[in-house]
């Protein structure tokens, strides 16, 4: 098949053609960092799915090996499913991944590298005791996957999680090990909920802002599974469990303690433990991944963003699937929220640069930021709103639902506060326009409600694909600062923006007919009652990694 590349990224995260889904076992090992992925190596759609590998030195430029793990033994030959990867307290690395046995049961493998002294760790070996957790009969054999990074308690046996269910509850099932390889399911799983099936699930500590056992840790700093053998480190993190909810096809997290002695979790008051809870993401984000990145002392998130147009015309694409610019995630301050921020490397992919300042945008008005090509740029703006007081009263029941909100009251409903933000993606008459954007809205007293969205109604002409509607509250006391924040990475057919500094973040894929290469826009526009002002806006045209070069 030809390739098509019109809505194709320049620098995400894609190979240069067929189907990906999940991020695998990624790591730091020897100077490299390496990301797996679920990948079908003979077409655009899901289907015979293999490890694909590719390493790099800056976590943007990629370069690609071959598949390093694939269907090739009987606990496998049905399939390689994701998994993830733990280093051993020796350095050495091992997979842990599901695979999918001769009656199609989900089973959980371990591959070894072949050799260690090869920094790319090119090839994999599956010992012959595979696999090594299988499906009790309490479990329901084709729902057990997505083994996660093993971390090893005080108590010096190592841990790890298996996503399942039970009838309507979604299960996070608990093994343990002393020797990573004879593993024992323990009497109750770590955590559970009514939710359906949960699919890679991911659980890590992180640091604690002026938390006592941190040390010298800044509290951005991440927290590497590894050190919870040491007891004071164990005591002194807060935990994340995140899963993803197969029904909904969102991912959820809760922030909590975690109890080594009786292996449970327990979130924190205030984060809801089911599915209207906090996202990572609030757009097109799923089976994502963390992993603690030694190099920088930091974790890491991955997470991939599927196509929204049609299965045909991924088939016609000849590709689909890419992974979202890696995040690096932290606590907030006051341990109310995950922050998350696209890695640091990214802005090595800078180019031209323009910017705008003190620019008032009145009710109703919309200017074009020009002299720079948006279709691949980093767009960074602080908003100033002239009197937040204004804003429209905020009815509670609408705190369940903020796509719904969203749904109703998108870029084109004008309001007293916002909408008001980006038009990306647009074409030079508007007749093409993807919508990144706040609302202000007052509850009881001077309170304040922040919505953030993205709406992409108008974002092609063609009529057929699917424009969702997504949207996420932000965590902000705007009534005290008047100004808030917005990143937004613009790719081609992603958009993927950071409210208030990563507290808020939605990716979303559009396919543009019109507003493509040179005639795509970037603007500015301000549909509420209330000025606001451009504080300051700095965008930057980004380059092409070698990997997205286009094929000579
Ligand atoms: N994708 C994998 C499964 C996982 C799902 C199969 C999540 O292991 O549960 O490709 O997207």
């Amino acid at each position: 098949t030809e390739i098509d590349e019109t809505s194709r990224t320049g620098y995400h995260f894609q190979p240069p053609k067929h189907w990906i889904n999940d991020p695998n076992g990624p790591m730091y090992y020897k100077g490299l960092y390496h990301l797996f992925y679920q990948y079908n190596p003979k077409g655009a759609v899901w289907g015979n799915i293999v490890w694909a590998h590719s390493v790099s030195t800056d976590l943007i430029d990629w370069t690609a090996l071959d598949p390093g793990i694939y269907p090739s033994k009987p606990f496998d030959i049905n399939g390689c499913w994701s998994g993830s990867a733990t280093v051993l307290p020796n350095g050495v690395p091992v997979m842990m991944y599901t695979g999918i046995d001769p009656s199609e049961h989900q089973v959980q493998n371990v591959a070894y590298p072949k050799n260690l002294s090869d920094p790319f760790l090119r090839e994999w070996t599956k010992p012959d005791y595979n696999p090594i957790i299988v499906p009790d009969s309490g479990i329901n054999a084709s729902a057990f996957r997505d083994p996660t990074t093993a971390w090893y308690g005080p108590d010096g046996h190592w841990r790890l999680l298996v996503g399942s269910k039970a009838g309507d509850k979604g299960l996070a099932v608990l093994y343990r090990s002393r020797d990573f390889k004879r593993w024992v399911k323990a009497h109750h799983p770590l955590h559970s909920g009514f939710t359906g099936m949960w699919e890679c699930p991911d659980f890590f500590p992180v640091a604690v802002h002026g938390g006592a056992a941190s040390g010298r840790r800044h509290h951005r700093h991440g927290v590497d599974t590894a050190e919870l053998r040491d007891a004071a480190v164990a005591e002194a993190v807060k935990y994340v469990l995140k899963v993803s909810l197969d029904l909904t096809r969102y991912e959820y997290y809760t922030v909590g303690s975690y109890d080594h002695a009786s292996d449970r979790y327990t979130p924190d008051a205030g984060f809801p433990d089911n599915d209207y809870g906090l996202r990572y993401d609030y757009g097109d984000f799923y089976a994502s991944k963390s992993f603690y990145d030694p190099a920088k002392r930091r974790r890491i998130l991955w997470g991939w963003a599927n196509e929204s147009d049609t299965v045909p015309d991924d088939r016609k694409k000849g590709w689909a699937g890419i992974q979202a610019i890696p995040r690096k995630l932290w606590l907030s301050p006051g341990g109310k929220q995950l922050i998350q921020w696209p890695v640091e490397e990214i802005k090595a992919m800078r180019d031209k640069h323009v910017n705008v300042s003190d620019k008032v945008v009145k009710s109703g008005q919309y200017f074009e930021v020009t002299g720079f090509k948006s279709v691949q740029s980093d767009v960074e703006v602080a908003f100033a709103i002239k009197d937040v007081s204004k804003a429209e009263q905020f009815n509670p029941a609408w705190l369940r639902d903020p796509q719904a909100l969203c749904k109703k009251q998108g870029a084109r409903v004008t309001g007293e506060v916002g909408p008001f933000g980006l038009w990306v993606l647009a074409a030079g008459d508007l007749t093409e326009r993807t919508a990144v954007f706040f609302r202000v809205f007052r509850t009881a007293g001077t309170k304040h409600v922040v919505l953030m969205c993205n709406d992409p109604t108008n974002s092609t002409f063609e009529s057929q694909v699917y424009r969702p509607t997504f949207a996420g509250f932000v965590n902000v006391d705007i009534a005290k600062t008047n100004t808030i924040a917005l990143r937004t990475l613009i790719d081609h057919s992603v958009v993927e923006s950071f409210g208030a500094g990563g507290k808020t973040c939605i990716l979303t894929r559009v396919y543009p007919k019109k507003a493509l290469g040179d005639d795509a826009h970037l603007f500015v526009f301000n549909h509420g009652e209330v000025d606001v002002k451009v504080v300051k806006l700095d965008a930057w045209e980004m380059k092409t990694p070698k990997m997205n070069a286009p094929a000579q």
